[in-house]
């Protein structure tokens, strides 16, 4: 039994080792918060918030559950209103599963929710380009595809609703993640692009923030079950396809021998994003000749994906 490090009264319920930290529910949960409060002070998003509308793209995981519940804890403080926007991807054996979990966590909440149906917006399910990759029809991998697919709807719709922001359950580990793969692909251009909020000004693109961006998935999954939050554990069946999925067990083998890995990874991506921010040159945005939504070519790559699907 260890004895948590900070009031040294109750049981430790998680043990945070880059930290030297071993914390009971209620000392974790203030930590927990005020890292959350911190990224929202750190970029000054706190100043921001009054009136506003955050849209949170929620998959019905246990990142973006906690990221509605702590906005939802804290609306009242940044008087800031919410809305959760869930993409049904069409992936049979998982959707319906998380997507049941999301309904009873907004109805318990009283949040509304918006559910956007990926077949009838773009006339295809991950599923079915899954099968098509399988056949070796296509080349791109279903999770870029439907990475590239929902954030494109969560873009339209947030703008439809017109939300000042849009959330995303986005932790630490997939920041690194992100990183090493930006990383691995020479592609200088995203890791400057990629920080704690994406603040881009151009018309039809509303701004994304990442309350989690600070914490690790580890803490994040601790925060949900302290809460008693519930999401079946359910995988979605072509995540293990992705490098991402590589890259992530990689990084926790990395993180259990050498705690703390992650932080730093978080910590040169950060730096490496400020000293390169005013040399690397940002590719002027404009509106796609198809749809109308920000890109920086002449097509979004939504409708390019489109378009390549159509000739399958
Ligand atoms: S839903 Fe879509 Fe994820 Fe499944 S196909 Fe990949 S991106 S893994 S979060
Ligand atoms: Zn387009």
């Amino acid at each position: 039994m260890v004895l948590c490090s900070l009031c040294k009264e109750k049981v430790a319920v998680i043990k945070i080792r880059y930290a030297n930290l071993a914390l009971c529910k209620e000392c974790f949960v203030k930590h927990f918060e005020e890292k959350v409060e911190k990224y929202l002070l750190d970029t000054n998003l706190s100043d921001k918030l009054n009136g506003k509308l955050i849209v949170v793209a929620t998959s019905g995981g246990k990142d973006s559950l906690n990221t509605l519940f702590i906005l939802n804890k804290f609306k009242a403080t940044y008087d800031f209103s919410l809305l959760a926007l869930l993409i049904d991807e069409g992936i049979a054996n998982y959707r319906e599963y998380k997507r049941r979990a999301l309904e009873s966590f907004c109805k318990k909440f009283k949040i509304d929710l918006l559910v956007i149906s990926l077949y009838k917006e773009l006339g295809h399910t991950i599923d079915n380009v899954a099968k098509w990759y399988k056949e070796g029809k296509i080349s791109l991998k279903p999770c870029s595809i439907c990475g590239v697919f929902r954030r494109y709807l969560i873009n339209l719709y947030a703008n439809e609703l017109q939300a000042d922001f849009v959330a995303t359950g986005h932790n630490l580990d997939d920041e690194v993640q992100t990183f090493i793969m930006n990383f691995i692909r020479g592609d200088l251009l995203s890791i400057v692009r990629e920080g704690p909020l994406t603040q881009t000004i151009f018309e039809g693109f509303v701004p994304r923030i990442k309350p989690l961006y600070y914490v690790y998935e580890k803490e994040s999954l601790t925060y949900f079950l302290v809460n008693d939050l519930k999401t079946p554990y359910v995988e979605c069946p072509y995540a293990r396809l992705s490098l991402r999925y590589r890259l992530r067990t990689l990084l926790n083998r990395l993180e259990y021998n050498s705690p703390g890995t992650k932080l730093k990874l978080l910590k040169l991506k950060d730096t490496l994003r400020e000293e390169l921010k005013d040399r690397v040159s940002m590719p002027k945005l404009r509106k796609c000749e198809l749809c109308g939504m920000p890109t920086v070519h002449k097509i979004c790559r939504a409708c390019s994906i489109r378009l390549a699907l159509s000739k399958v």
